[in-house]
């Protein structure tokens, strides 16, 4: 048995997210979840530190570390997280006698400079939940010997790696997340996405089978794994009833992906009749989705559903391999809209090969759709992502200051790419002036305080003093 610290590192909000960071409250991390929950399982003794949360300094963590006397800390990294997520590493193995063990995508990607330059002591490729209990028995018995498959482990100066990814296949039989363990009541959606709270969220599948190049998920391979309808319904009844969650967020990758499945999986949420006030969302593409199956998701409560439409410009589209157009598009957003579901669009700017007349056309395109919200983010080439690749092979993109791959991120000097045919600045103008154009119509403000009123008031003053303060910097 080990003493397991598993850790969500925080991030310096201020920095990724300027004048964006009032709304980037903490969100659930359902991998960490589940690896607690299959720690637990095996028999650990674990403890969680969400520091999206608490920001604690790395100093307090260091201590919390050697109070608690962990023998291995689990340290969850993304791209933004990077380099801090690396010093925390760092620090913890220096400064206690924890083994660290980092994981998620960005640390699987850069597991051989981040061992050599000792930020871990192994990284864990894939999914964790079956390795990860293992590697920490390992770590505390001192027996590691050559890397487990899905692991890769300092080894003097080099690195061995096992890959490929592991990826797990019966997903019905993981335990559920250990939500109890974390800090739940505090966590949110973004404003786009949050339909009541407390929330929480859900995986009913994982992968996906699309290749979009700008997708840092391609990295794990496209194999879809599904959970029984049943098992998924079981778990959405266990949050309502035990956590008196009002907003069950699907975050698979795409939720509804297949009709047979999704149908089957509305008609088993439905036939539990769980009592209450409460909602579920979910993510998917216009493409895979029709009226009957909109209809199904309300039907079993579905009050929003998400679409990544991104563009308004069909060659924009085909470029990043999205495969499919905006007449899908709209015809998916008519469909969710006679079903009576609330909608959510996500568009990016910035695409390769994009000009600000065409990020114009997708600025009215989203005006044009009946939809209730638009998120605009910009283009980041992620790790893990085919844009991300070809743009370092043509030397159009610098690797390292990873603090500047967010989405939000407000600084011109600092976006790690911009297409050839804009200029940061422009890009950058184009981002404030899509969500300005978006929501500052008398139609908009009218459903969003008086028909929709999901945004809660802080959220709205918080957007309205953002737009504002733009437009009085003159920056709009
Ligand atoms: C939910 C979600 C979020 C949530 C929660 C994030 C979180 N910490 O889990 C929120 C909204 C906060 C979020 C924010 C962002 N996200 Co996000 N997010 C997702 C999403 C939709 C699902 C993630 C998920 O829960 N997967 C399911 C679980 C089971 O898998 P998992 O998290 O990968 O965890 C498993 C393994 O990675 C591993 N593992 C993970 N951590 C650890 C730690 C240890 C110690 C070990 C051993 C193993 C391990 O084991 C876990 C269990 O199997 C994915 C896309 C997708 N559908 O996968 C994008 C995704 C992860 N996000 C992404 C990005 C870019 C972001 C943002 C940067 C966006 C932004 N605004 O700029 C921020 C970054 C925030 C940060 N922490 O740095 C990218 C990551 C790319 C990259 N190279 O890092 C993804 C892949 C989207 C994409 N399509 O490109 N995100
Ligand atoms: S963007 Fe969505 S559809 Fe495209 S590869 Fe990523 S998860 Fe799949």
């Amino acid at each position: 048995m080990a003493r397991v610290f598993l850790i969500n590192p925080g991030m310096d909000v201020a920095a990724g997210f300027g004048e964006y960071q009032s709304l980037m409250e903490p969100m659930p991390s359902i991998g960490l979840a589940y690896l607690a929950a299959a720690c637990r399982a095996a028999g650990h003794e674990i403890r969680v530190l969400d520091n999206f949360v608490n920001n604690h300094s790395v100093d307090r963590v260091v201590e919390l570390t050697r109070e608690w006397r962990a023998d291995v800390v689990g340290l969850s990294m993304l791209t933004p997280t990077a380099m801090s997520t690396a010093a925390l590493g760092r620090a913890i193995r220096e400064r206690t006698g924890a083994k660290v063990v980092l994981g998620n995508l960005h640390a699987a990607l850069f597991h051989e400079d981040l061992l050599r330059e000792g930020a871990g002591d192994a990284v864990v490729h894939g999914e964790g939940e079956v390795v990860f209990p293992k590697l920490a028995q390992a770590l505390v018995d001192g027996k590691l010997g050559e890397p487990p498959p899905g692991v890769s482990t300092r080894n003097g100066d080099g690195v061995r790696a096992n890959l490929p990814p592991v990826l797990i296949e019966d997903l019905d039989a993981l335990p559920r997340p250990a939500w109890d363990l974390f800090p739940w009541r505090r966590y949110t959606f973004l404003p786009f996405v949050t339909v009541a709270k407390p929330c929480l969220s859900i995986l009913g599948t994982r992968g996906c089978p699309f290749r979009c190049k700008f997708c840092a998920l391609g990295y794990q391979g496209n194999r879809v794994r599904t959970r029984s309808p049943d098992n998924i319904a079981a778990e959405v009844e266990w949050l309502v009833r035990e956590f008196g969650i009002r907003h069950v967020g699907f975050v698979d990758p795409i939720f509804p992906l297949s009709k047979k499945h999704g149908l089957a999986t509305c008609e088993a949420i439905r036939a539990r009749r769980i009592p209450g006030e409460w909602w579920w969302t979910s993510e998917t593409r216009v493409d895979v989705i029709d009226e009957e199956m909109c209809r199904a998701m309300k039907a079993a409560r579905c009050k929003r559903i998400l679409f990544g439409v991104e563009c308004g410009v069909d060659e924009l589209l085909a470029g990043v391999g999205k495969n499919f157009t905006t007449d899908d598009a709209r015809r998916a957003i008519g469909a969710a809209r006679a079903a009576g579901l609330q909608i959510s669009a996500f568009f990016m700017l910035g695409l390769p090969g994009e000009t600000a007349a065409m990020t114009r056309r997708t600025i009215d395109f989203a005006r044009e759709l009946d939809i209730d919200f638009a998120k605009f983010g910009i283009t980041i080439p992620l790790p893990g992502s085919e844009l991300y690749d070809n743009l370092v092979r043509e030397g159009r993109i610098q690797p390292g200051d990873w603090g500047k791959f967010t989405t939000f991120n407000p600084d011109p000097d600092a976006l790690p790419y911009v297409p050839a045919g804009l200029t940061a600045r422009e890009l950058q103008r184009l981002h404030r002036w899509a969500t300005w154009r978006f929501y500052m119509r008398p139609k908009m403000i009218f459903k969003h305080v008086f028909v929709i009123r999901s945004i809660g008031l802080k959220q709205i003053v918080n957007g309205a003093s953002i737009l504002l303060r733009q437009l009085f910097r003159g920056r709009l």
